[in-house]
């Protein structure tokens, strides 16, 4: 199975799933569970101060003896303290996003890190490369958190016309059946962010998870088109009132103010009023909280069985 999967090879991991690197979420245990189940686990860096990084890194290791990565958010005043641990203790794999990825590749492609952008457009996907990049995760707009504004429907077969190097489909892609049209639309890989946060072995609140669970194809909405960082989280008071401000012309400090701190609020809290729950719109293919382990066979054979009927869709 998955034999001639480049990014398999790359990865050195058993199955073409990695787990999305999302702040506040994804953390040790959820990268350790990931990884233990045949995929690629990934601790976000974020915003996490050096030391909490550096133990997340040493504990991840302590869980397991398989591949794991790391996401650089590029955004982050923190990125370069986490570059350098990147470097420090060797991760076999980092992913970015959030911003341009040169100064990782620069840094860490002469020491044999695996580096993957996370890119949300076709001419950044050629840049990053033509700079270097081992792959490239193809984020459509389906997904959670911050985003582009290219479905991952048009964005991944563009991003495979692009470039030479696999592509990781990302965005909307929550069961089998989304790794079969992934993987239709010449995809190699999958990024799995939503349907992880409601695993078992995921630190985040119930209450949000809980959430992710009841929501429907419509569950979700995207704030801050307007200060140029727009962002999917489920539906919810905060949303309406970010919108609201955004619609009234409020000034950008007034916004970013409102928006300080509600994704931990969330995560750690389980405020699912006032927190920002950020989820992908596969948050109404999520059906319950399971562990990594059960997703990622569920996943794989769900695509296995898909394809298999894909097979004959013109007899
Ligand atoms: O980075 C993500 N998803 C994220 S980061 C995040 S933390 C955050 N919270 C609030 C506001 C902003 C960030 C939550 N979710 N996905 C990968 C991704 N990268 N999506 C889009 C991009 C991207 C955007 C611009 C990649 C490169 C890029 O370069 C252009 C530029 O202007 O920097």
């Amino acid at each position: 199975m998955f034999e001639n999967n480049r990014i398999v090879k790359l990865l050195k991991i058993k199955y073409p799933i990695i787990q999305g690197g999302m702040a506040w979420v994804a953390d040790a245990d959820l990268a350790a569970a990931v990884s233990n189940a045949g995929g690629l686990g990934i601790i976000a860096a974020a915003n996490m101060p050096a030391e909490a990084l550096e133990k997340q890194i040493i504990k991840v290791q302590s869980l397991t003896d398989r591949p794991f990565g790391m996401n650089l958010m590029m955004l982050s005043p923190t990125a370069d303290d986490a570059l350098e641990i990147a470097a420090k203790y060797h991760v076999p794999v980092v992913t970015t996003g959030a911003g341009l990825p040169g100064k990782v590749l620069d840094r860490l492609k002469p020491i044999g890190t695996v580096v993957i952008p996370v890119i949300a457009s076709a001419a950044y996907a050629e840049r990053a490369a033509k700079q270097g990049a081992d792959a490239v995760v193809a984020e459509g707009s389906e997904a959670g958190g911050h985003i582009g504004e290219i479905n991952t429907m048009v964005l991944v077969p563009q991003i495979v016309d692009a470039v030479d190097i696999p592509v990781i489909a990302a965005g909307g892609i929550a069961d089998g059946r989304g790794m079969a049209a992934a993987f239709a639309l010449g995809a190699e890989g999958i990024q799995v962010g939503t349907r992880f946060v409601c695993s078992t072995e995921s630190n985040v609140h119930i209450n949000y998870k809980d959430k992710i669970v009841k929501a429907n194809e419509r569950a979700t909405a995207v704030t801050g088109r307007m200060l140029g960082h727009p962002v999917r989280a489920l539906k919810n008071k905060f949303t309406k009132q970010f919108e609201e401000l955004e619609k009234r012309g409020a000034p950008s400090e007034e916004i970013e103010a409102f928006g300080s701190g509600r994704l931990r609020a969330a995560v750690v809290e389980g405020d699912i009023e006032y927190g920002s729950l950020m989820a992908g719109q596969s948050a109404g293919l999520v059906k319950k909280i399971e562990p990594a382990s059960d997703i990622i066979q569920d996943i794989i054979n769900g695509a296995v069985e898909q394809t298999k009927k894909a097979a004959r869709f013109a007899e």
